[in-house]
């Protein structure tokens, strides 16, 4: 089958358990891909979109109990459960592998077996990392091709080592003779299980098949078993974007961004800025992987090559580069469809569209319908080379100078606030909170959970472990040489519960007010929980925003405060003895600048 003896027993054992009626091992072609895709359309798994708007693009549809991840259905499953942590979903192996083979068996009857090589990370580059999807769903087939490096050229690699991570996934629903498969198959909520054996560099997903539930390369392997390497051999694997920055003097500099799902990082990837003589490029909407190289310096890799993002809220407005992305050679879930065959979502035209074909597939009439047509958590996925400013490096590793925590927080948390120092920046990694959004299935909508890191249901191991790790990553460099940490909040509200600063293309009014400080530049006052820029420095040229509404947005409130500082306390707990001494200190510092 292969030339890896390894992976041809894996096959085997996999293909007796599952019993597919037909293997077929993805070459990565675009002819495959176009086959592929030409099945889906006529098995109307897939809608094809009108050729002449949207070239090459299509829409699936999916079931409405699979729309996002699934985080209470997450395990990570060690031997020992202190080795999965407080955050983590555990279930040891010698239970959780039992469960899952009765599920397993003869899953795949009916379906053929598609045998995905990967590599996460450029083919071939000394960074990245190589893996193999076993999947019964030709939507992963399709996306895992857009998303990751896929075919026979990163089979030749794996022919050649035995250190490939095994995925495996099935939407679990085997066919009977003569039964007809819907078009979304998946199984339910209770059998569904997401199972990451860290200890084996294995994943086991069984029932959706959404996005990071089934796309295995992405959220399983690039965040959750990478994270686990990282720890073990060094680095870091982070929910982070990355951004190349060029100010209007010609001087580049790289930052990422860690905000937890739907918080804007693809938007701060693909930013229009506002300021004049300002160029931002891409490098990554999702996933960083980051090492220190020896000049001692950060560099970020993204992982991926392709985007999965969300619709709602993408507009010519307010991000032109990604409606430029998705243009053609596009696969859309979940968006509404158009009279003429083309998709539709919240906020994509001033003008709502009269009618339209809901997500259900059922017809929509504007005014008449009181729901919206498309998914709040829809998505695109196109590949990275679609990006109109995709950096030309964005296969090698860069230099971080600065790194953006951020989350949803209507209240308490200013515009921006820069760390005092790395540790401190730990600090406030740490302490991240955001309100949940449509990505995750699991929590209500809309309130603020800690999403430490904006890794919270993505930290493969201990979450003590993980932030003890940071530190590790501090000691083998200096606070001078590793990036700066800011703190932003590009959601706080007022008392109308309207967003007090516009966001997108503006903000890149605050990453200049980044790099000035990444190069000490004195534009910035003091608070207790870190430096804010000063009004009267910020370059605001054109920005209609009154005085009231930056004070603000920039309040650092000491009774608010006071009360976030207690829920902090309250929150670690979590980590029962094992709180990170870096997490005690810096909050023993916090309270003393409040004078708690
Ligand atoms: P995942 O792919 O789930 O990890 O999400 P993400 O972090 O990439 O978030 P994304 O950029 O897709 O943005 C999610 C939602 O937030 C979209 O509806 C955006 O329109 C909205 N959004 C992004 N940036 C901003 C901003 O600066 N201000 C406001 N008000 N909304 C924003
Ligand atoms: C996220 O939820 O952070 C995403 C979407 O990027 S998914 O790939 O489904 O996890
Ligand atoms: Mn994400």
């Amino acid at each position: 089958m292969t030339q890896n003896s390894l992976l041809n027993a894996w096959i085997e054992e996999i293909q007796s358990l599952c019993t597919p009626d037909n293997i077929v091992i993805w070459d990565g072609k675009k002819t495959s891909y176009d086959a592929l895709v030409n099945d889906c359309v006529e098995s109307k798994k897939a809608i094809r979109l009108n050729e002449r708007l949207r070239p090459n693009s299509i829409l699936f549809r999916s079931h409405p109990s699979d729309v996002a991840r699934v985080e209470k259905r997450t395990f990570i499953s060690t031997t020992l459960e202190k080795d999965a942590g407080p955050t983590n979903n555990w279930i040891p192996p010698k239970k959780l592998k039992p469960i899952m083979t009765k599920l397993l068996k003869n899953c795949m009857t009916g379906r053929t077996m598609y045998v995905i090589p990967f590599s996460m990370g450029p083919t071939g580059h000394q960074f990245s990392k190589l893996g193999v999807e076993i999947t019964d769903s030709p939507y992963v087939v399709l996306n895992m091709h857009i998303m990751t490096r896929t075919g026979l050229d990163v089979l030749e690699y794996i022919n050649k080592t035995e250190d490939f991570v095994k995925c495996l996934h099935s939407v679990g629903y085997p066919l009977k003779k003569g039964q007809v498969d819907p078009a979304w198959p998946c199984a339910p909520m209770e059998e569904k299980y997401i199972s990451h054996f860290p200890e084996e560099n294995m994943i086991w997903s069984y029932g959706s098949g959404y996005g990071g539930n089934a796309l295995l390369g992405k959220k399983c392997f690039a965040l959750r078993i990478a994270s686990n390497q990282a720890k073990n051999e060094g680095w870091l694997a982070e929910h982070m974007l990355i951004l190349k920055l060029t100010d209007p003097k010609g001087e580049v500099k790289y930052i990422t961004g860690a905000f937890p799902s739907a918080c804007g990082k693809t938007n701060l990837a693909m930013i229009n800025p506002s300021l004049p003589g300002w160029i931002a490029e891409t490098c990554g909407d999702d996933i960083a992987w980051l090492r220190i190289k020896n000049d001692g310096r950060l560099y970020a890799i993204n992982p991926e090559s392709g985007f999965f993002g969300v619709t709602s809220g993408t507009s010519q407005k307010s991000n032109p580069v990604a409606l430029a992305t998705v243009k053609s050679d596009t696969i859309f879930t979940n968006a509404a469809l158009t009279d003429d065959q083309d998709v539709w979502w919240e906020d994509l035209t001033d003008e709502v569209p009269d009618h339209l074909i809901d997500w259900h597939g059922n017809d929509w009439y504007k005014g008449k319908t009181d729901f919206r047509p498309d998914h709040a958590n829809a998505r695109f996925t196109s590949p990275l080379t679609n990006c109109p400013i995709l950096a030309k490096e964005y296969e090698e590793p860069v230099p971080i100078s600065a790194i953006l925590f951020g989350g949803r927080r209507p209240t308490t948390i200013p515009l921006i606030t820069q760390s005092f120092n790395f540790l401190h920046g730990i600090f406030i990694g740490s302490i991240m909170g955001s309100q949940v959004t449509a990505a995750t299935l699991d929590e209500k909508i809309g309130k603020v959970r800690r999403d430490p890191f904006a890794m919270l249901p993505f930290i493969g191991y201990n979450i003590g472990d993980y932030v003890n790790h940071w530190v590790d990553m501090y000691k083998k460099s200096s606070n001078d040489l590793l990036p700066k940490i800011f703190f932003v909040n590009w959601f706080r509200k007022d008392e109308n519960n309207k967003y007090m600063w516009p966001g997108f293309g503006e903000n890149s009014r605050i990453l200049k007010w980044v790099i000035e400080r990444t190069k000490n530049y004195a534009n910035h006052k003091i608070t207790p929980i870190g430096y804010v820029p000063d009004i009267n420095r910020l370059d605001l040229k054109g920005l209609d925003i009154s005085r009231d509404t930056l004070n603000a947005l920039f309040e650092v409130n000491h009774e608010e405060w006071v009360d976030e500082i207690k829920s902090i306390e309250e929150y670690y707990k979590i980590y029962e003895d094992h709180l990170p001494a870096v997490l005690k200190t810096q909050l023993g510092y916090t309270e003393d600048r409040f004078h708690m």
